[in-house]
């Protein structure tokens, strides 16, 4: 029987595990890649190991999140990633080079190698062939070390894209209609295969765009097949050599199939405050206060170049602050170099650092009650950094488009489209990405007083009696648990400092009476812990002392992570059960450690007595890790 590309990709790195979806899997590891604000822990992690050089094919360290420097703190974790890097053969990519996923897709990104990132959006990456997944600082730390990254074998979804996009309508079209079909949880332990004719009308950047932001589905990845257009991307990176073609055979099965005919679509809006609440833009009539154009979704050379031809020779509104953050070096020196960033600045474009920027709150919040327009991938509540805004995701053409009105507006009415062409040859200037040391037993890793050793998890008792510290409802996001922002972030190397603001936004009182309870449970609804892949939110939570989550569903990422860090996560045999739960309930749980095994828990609420039927969906190896109270521990009691 054929395989689909995934299956391909899966099955030349399976080191366990049988390719049956929802069973674990274990996967060699060919690159990694960490960002700084996943970083620093990850680091650490890797450093308690005792293994002197990463024995990945390559290991890249980026620093793109925390470029603000308002103090010491993120200049000493640079300092820290930099010799970190130099003395374990990691790469370094020194702030400013530019985001993550763009660099790595531009520079490093090979079709049919698996790729594993601290950063959520890691699947960027599949747009270039590559099975390219996101997970936790110490899962990336692991496969640094030569271990699998272990995961539940996801099912396969073909998107099949027929016809071409009509003008205006843009690949972050594409990805905000499949949000709309499928929703943030559609895709959990699912990968997004794309195929059909439609593909081969989409390049390389455009196809990175859907991947990127199938993050937002819950997927475990996307991945787009490697073809001619793959080809011609690598080949104007000067990086031929790093192609291979793969596409999926004709007999190939998957386990769900949609269609999206690309001919139909139209410019689309994710509105407040979820990436899956999708309305066409020609429906929407808003005054915009803010416009912000970047992103790892929307940073490409192609994007920016056309958004410069919309804005060239016009002005943004005067009641508009138009943002424009290029996703990297090669980006923003091209647009220099041939005029585009002229264009952009005559225009009145506000010109920031290649970096993550306003996406994840670092500068750049909107107004009280402000709308703003960004081209980038969650638009959760409060993320902007103003609690009150209204984030609209959008293409960059809206975004553009929009920017000159002051109206939320459909590229459409602009006129005649502007066809912008893939670059012939990127600039390549690779001097701000830098080598590891080839005598790395002089380099000294230098660590600020800001960063903090990793706590490490208690094993799990067989009987715990523990009280519910809060109760919250569906796809709460880890910027719920863990929020980021320029006052948050520095302390990401911090664990006892950024605990005090787990839950901050919503329950500002989290920390501190969890502190006082000792130990407790947390209730959760449908897709608990979506968006980011932060570990922060279950490394923070677990040093709080929370022992348990129990939710009607988990995203696959946070969950894996509360496994890391010892916290057991649980699922309601029946989710009506969830309104039997109130925040202060205090929960017996007895036998434990044999009922786990088995496969179901009984809980009873000491407040009503009632009893509650919950589900361990987790692998023997997982059980073997929580018993122990998370990866460190049990790594340190296999040693
Ligand atoms: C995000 O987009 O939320 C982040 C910031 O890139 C995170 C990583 C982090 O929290 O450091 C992600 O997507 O994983
Ligand atoms: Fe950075 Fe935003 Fe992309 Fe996260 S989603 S990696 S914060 S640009």
């Amino acid at each position: 029987m054929g395989l689909n590309i995934t299956q391909k990709i899966i099955k030349s790195h399976l080191v366990s595990g049988e390719m049956v979806p929802g069973k674990e899997i274990g996967i060699k590891i060919d690159q990694t890649l960490t960002q700084d604000a996943t970083g620093t822990m990850a680091y650490l992690q890797f450093r308690a190991m005792d293994i002197p050089t990463v024995k990945t094919q390559l290991s890249v360290s980026y620093v793109d999140h925390n470029t603000l420097q308002s103090d010491f703190k993120n200049a000493d974790d640079h300092r820290f990633l930099q010799t970190v890097a130099s003395k374990h053969g990691i790469y370094f990519s020194k702030p400013g080079n530019g985001i993550c996923h763009q660099v790595h897709l531009e520079r490093f990104g090979k079709p049919a190698k698996t790729l594993l990132g601290s950063d959520s959006h890691t699947p960027t990456g599949g747009g270039i062939g590559m099975l390219a997944i996101g997970a936790g600082g110490l899962d990336v730390a692991v496969a640094m070390a030569g271990q699998p990254f272990y995961l539940p074998m996801p099912k396969i979804v073909r998107v099949e894209l027929k016809n071409s996009l009509k003008p205006w309508v843009s690949a972050k079209d594409v990805i905000l209609h499949l949000l709309s079909l499928i929703s943030v949880k559609g895709g959990v332990n699912k990968i997004m295969e794309y195929g059909g004719e439609g593909v081969t009308t989409l390049s390389v950047p455009e196809r990175a765009t859907i991947t990127n932001m199938g993050a937002e589905l819950g997927a475990t990845t996307s991945i787009f097949p490697s073809d001619n257009n793959t080809k011609k991307f690598l080949e104007a990176q000067g990086r031929l050599k790093d192609f291979t073609p793969l596409t999926s055979d004709s007999d190939a099965t998957y386990d769900e199939v949609i269609v999206i005919n690309l001919a139909e679509l139209e410019p689309l809006a994710a509105c407040p405050h979820s990436p899956d609440n999708i309305m066409p833009i020609k429906d929407l009539d808003l005054t915009v206060n803010q416009v912000v154009i970047g992103s790892c979704t929307n940073s490409s050379y192609t994007d920016m170049k056309r958004i410069s031809e919309i804005l060239k020779g016009k002005k943004v509104h005067p009641e508009v602050s138009l943002a424009i953050a290029p996703g990297s070096r090669q980006v923003l020196e091209m647009l220099a170099r041939d005029g585009s960033l002229a264009n952009l600045i005559s225009a009145g474009a506000r010109i920031l650092e290649s970096a993550c920027g306003p996406c994840i709150g670092m500068g750049q919040a909107p107004n009280s009650g402000g709308i703003t327009l960004r081209t980038f991938n969650r638009n959760f509540e409060g993320r902007s950094g103003t609690k009150d805004a209204s984030v609209y995701l959008v293409s960059p053409e809206t975004a553009a488009a929009s920017a000159l009105s002051s109206k939320i507006t459909d590229p459409r009415t602009l006129g005649a489209y502007i066809p912008v062409n893939m670059p012939e040859k990127y600039l390549l200037d690779d001097s701000m990405i830098l080598a590891p040391s080839n005598q790395p037993e002089k380099v000294t890793v230098v660590l600020g007083p800001n960063i903090k050793p990793v706590p490490i998890g208690e094993p799990l008792k067989s009987q715990m009696e523990l009280p519910i510290s809060i109760k919250v409802g569906d796809n709460i996001t880890t910027d719920h648990i863990m929020p980021a922002g320029a006052k948050v972030l520095p302390f990401r190397s911090n664990i006892p400092a950024i605990s005090e603001f787990v839950f901050s936004a919503i329950d500002p009182g989290f920390s501190n009476r969890s502190k006082e309870l000792g130990q407790s449970i947390i209730i959760g609804g449908q897709n608990y812990g979506q968006g980011s892949s932060r570990e922060h939110a279950a490394l923070a939570p677990m040093y709080l002392g929370v022992r348990v989550v129990i939710a009607k569903s988990f995203a696959r990422i946070h969950k894996a992570n509360l496994v890391n860090f010892g916290i057991l996560p649980l699922e309601f045999k029946d989710p009506a059960d969830f309104d039997f739960l109130e925040q202060n309930d205090t929960l017996l749980l007895d036998n434990l450690l044999t009922d786990l095994r088995g496969g179901t828990v009984n809980v009873t609420n000491r407040r009503t007595g009632r009893n509650i039927e919950l589900t361990v969906d987790l692998s023997p190896r997982q059980l073997d890790v929580i018993e122990k109270g998370g990866l460190l521990a049990f790594t340190k009691a296999k040693a």
